[in-house]
């Protein structure tokens, strides 16, 4: 099993790689940050990951940021967790569009709208406008249980964590079917472990600030 070091700040997007980690049951080193202090910017850190953002992580000495980069990597080593189709596998293709879409759309596209950006053109807007790319993801979601229908992939760790906190800060439109698919999400046991991890951190961060 190789080492892995695991940069991460509680209550920011490396929340939903920690959540990855519970999922797939595997050891790492956690290396906390605390984002009040600034300590993301700070030369230490900088040497690690130069934009200064989480989550990062070394994998058996190499480096790895960008979320959806950490979570297809992780999900192909450990296939034991069964939470990513195998290249053969006709779910293979859905799979990487989907965890691929939520940064190359859905994040600029709720960024843009959660700043009350202008998206600019349409047809030089990596996501185009944020109707269309919200009505994708509804729809995609609305037939369940999961984004690719029966199985539970990386892509709903994904999905699910970063619904969870766009629902829970009001960035995100409701619908039936989003709130569906986070009743299925919060009843995962990883979820609840991974969240108690995380507010137990934040508070030893805190204190120790
Ligand atoms: N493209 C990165 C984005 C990571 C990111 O934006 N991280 C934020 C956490 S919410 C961060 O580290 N912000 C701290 C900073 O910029 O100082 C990914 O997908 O992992």
């Amino acid at each position: 099993m190789p080492n892995i070091t695991f940069y991460h700040a509680p209550n920011s997007r490396s929340a939903t790689t920690r959540l990855l980690l519970e999922e797939l049951g595997v050891p790492y080193t956690l290396h906390p940050l605390n984002f009040a202090a600034g300590e993301t910017r700070k030369p230490d850190y900088l040497s690690v990951n130069p934009m200064g953002k989480v989550p990062a992580m070394v994998v058996a000495g190499a480096l790895v940021t960008e979320t959806v980069a950490i979570f297809i990597y992780l999900a192909d080593l450990f296939p034991a967790a069964n939470l990513a189709p195998s290249l053969t596998d006709p779910l293979r293709g859905p799979y990487l569009r989907w965890l691929v879409f939520y940064a190359a759309c859905m994040e600029p596209a709720f960024v843009d709208r959660a700043q009350q950006r202008e998206p600019g053109r349409q047809a030089m807007s990596p996501y185009g406008d944020w109707d269309t790319t919200y009505s994708t993801v509804v729809s995609q979601l609305s037939p369940g249980p999961y984004l690719l229908g029966e199985r539970h992939t990386a892509a709903d760790v994904l999905w699910g964590s970063n619904l969870a906190f766009l629902t829970a800060f009001k960035l995100l439109p409701e619908h039936p079917a989003i709130a569906a698919y986070l009743e299925r999400f919060n009843a995962r046991p990883a979820v609840a472990s991974a969240k108690a991890k995380d507010a137990e951190l934040a508070t030893s961060l805190a204190a120790a600030a």
